[in-house]
């Protein structure tokens, strides 16, 4: 229970989601649109099979359920986020390396923060990917550019002193009295705001040679909220009704195909970047309005954790699709649907036992109440590299450029935890100690219960 007045870690958590989600549809209205699509499938879902409905969550977690993206621009920025998500008990999990995944220019490093603990994941799951730009790439960025872009950004302010202090002894306490619980989400929420204020045009052309992506970071004097996506029941059915609302579409569905054995991972899709009126500061002084297309509208369908096998498999699983799609000349997305579904009924179990037995996705393991053993699936948390490139890709309007004769940086999960200044948890560790807390609570339980 919570004491009169005090708002705890998750609930401060719930209230900055759901502040980001009201402040979001304001801006991005096609938002408002995915959200009432959603809520549509997943009541359809719900009226089918409520039991098959909430397999992986309950109801009330699954509609509550967002992730944000962000794209912040040095390691410092890096930090100070960390605090605020830390405020509110979200912790960084994973490294993706977006450089990598995609082909076109994507000059960023990423993690997300969100909840740790099976309770926390229960009572609030929010969480947000984010991004810093890899400033310090060669493939990307000269010399001269690294050191303006870094002056640039090594100028700007994102994080005020009074958010900080308050994120710091949410930290400390837990959570915060009420008056500063609404203060912290009064301007935790305004950090993610578009600013009106004018985009210098030069140097965001500039920044927008090298890469879209970098010129949404770099260009700008402020960071912004890039997407907030709700989770549904069944992404299919939501792709054809965004699409039959008039509302474009990008053409595939990332991730694992639909068919007939258990959902695993993450399968996400979405809207088309908007053009949305920005005003700018022109090389001569004055000042005009025009339109940038960065922000899009992204709806995922999440499926069971899978272990470092199951993984592996997953991530052959799609490189050999890619393959197979061009040998077979395979243009369309169900095309690439179909080699996929070929793929998984070669390479996965059909069923959850099997996954199981072949010690590819994690449960948890109890006992139901007449004492028979039951396994629950762990539904996956986290994000899918190859599916985020696709995601930045598909929602680009350019592909930049990359010198691919100079050296990559090396940026790894140490240099992230460094730039962040915290423990960066991996995934799977977090996945088997929750799978490893079950079997001893049951062991315990068995022991106790034996004669
Ligand atoms: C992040 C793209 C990745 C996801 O869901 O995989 C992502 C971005 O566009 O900043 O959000
Ligand atoms: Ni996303």
């Amino acid at each position: 229970m919570s004491q009169r007045g005090f708002v705890e870690q998750w609930q401060l958590r719930a209230a900055f989601a759901r502040s980001l989600s009201d402040m979001y549809g304001t801006e991005v209205p096609a938002y408002t649109t995915l959200l009432e699509v959603s809520h549509e499938v997943n009541a359809d879902v719900m009226a089918a099979d409520a039991d098959a409905a909430q397999r992986l969550g309950s109801i009330d977690r699954v509609t509550a359920e967002r992730h944000g993206a962000i794209r912040l621009g040095t390691p410092a920025e890096m930090q100070q986020v960390a605090r605020v998500f830390g405020a509110i008990g979200m912790h960084p999990v994973g490294f993706y390396d977006l450089r990598e995944a995609a082909t076109s220019a994507v000059p960023v490093v990423s993690t997300a923060f969100r909840p740790i603990e099976a309770e926390e994941l229960a009572r609030n799951p929010f969480r947000v990917f984010t991004s810093v730009i890899t400033s310090s790439d060669r493939r990307f960025f000269s010399p001269d550019l690294q050191q303006r872009l870094q002056n640039f950004l090594g100028r700007r302010e994102i994080f005020p002193p009074e958010l900080l202090d308050l994120a710091d002894r949410a930290e400390a306490e837990r959570g915060l009295p009420s008056d500063e619980a609404q203060r912290f989400l009064e301007l935790a929420t305004a950090v993610f705001e578009l600013s009106p204020e004018p985009v210098d045009r030069a140097w965001y052309d500039e920044l927008e040679q090298v890469s879209a992506v970098a010129a949404d970071i770099g260009g700008v004097g402020s960071t912004h909220i890039n997407h907030l996506t709700p989770r549904v029941l069944d992404i299919d059915a939501l792709y054809e009704r965004m699409q039959a609302r008039g509302i474009t579409m990008i053409d595939d569905i990332q991730g694992p195909p639909r068919w007939e054995g258990p959902d695993v991972l993450l399968r996400q899709t979405s809207f088309r970047a908007l053009a949305e009126p920005r005003t700018f500061r022109m090389p001569d002084g004055s000042i005009t309005q025009d339109a940038l297309r960065v922000r899009f509208g992204e709806v995922e369908a999440r499926g069971i954790a899978l272990t470092r096998a199951g993984r592996d498999i997953y991530d052959n699983a799609i490189v050999e699709a890619k393959r197979l799609g061009a040998e077979r000349g395979i243009t369309s997305a169900e095309g690439r649907q179909e080699v996929l579904r070929e793929l998984w009924r070669r390479d996965f179990p059909s069923t959850e036992d099997g996954l199981a037995e072949r010690g590819l996705a994690y449960f948890t393991h109890g006992v139901d109440g007449a004492g028979n053993p039951t396994r629950t699936p762990i539904v996956y948390e986290d994000f899918l590299p190859a599916s985020a490139a696709g995601i930045f890709q598909s929602n680009l309007t350019s592909d930049g450029s990359k010198d691919t004769t100079q050296e990559a940086t090396a940026l790894d999960a140490d240099w992230m935890a460094g730039a962040l200044g915290r423990d960066l948890h991996d995934p799977f560790d977090l996945y088997a100690a929750q799978e490893s807390a079950s079997r001893a609570a049951l062991d315990h339980r068995t022991a106790r219960s034996s004669p």
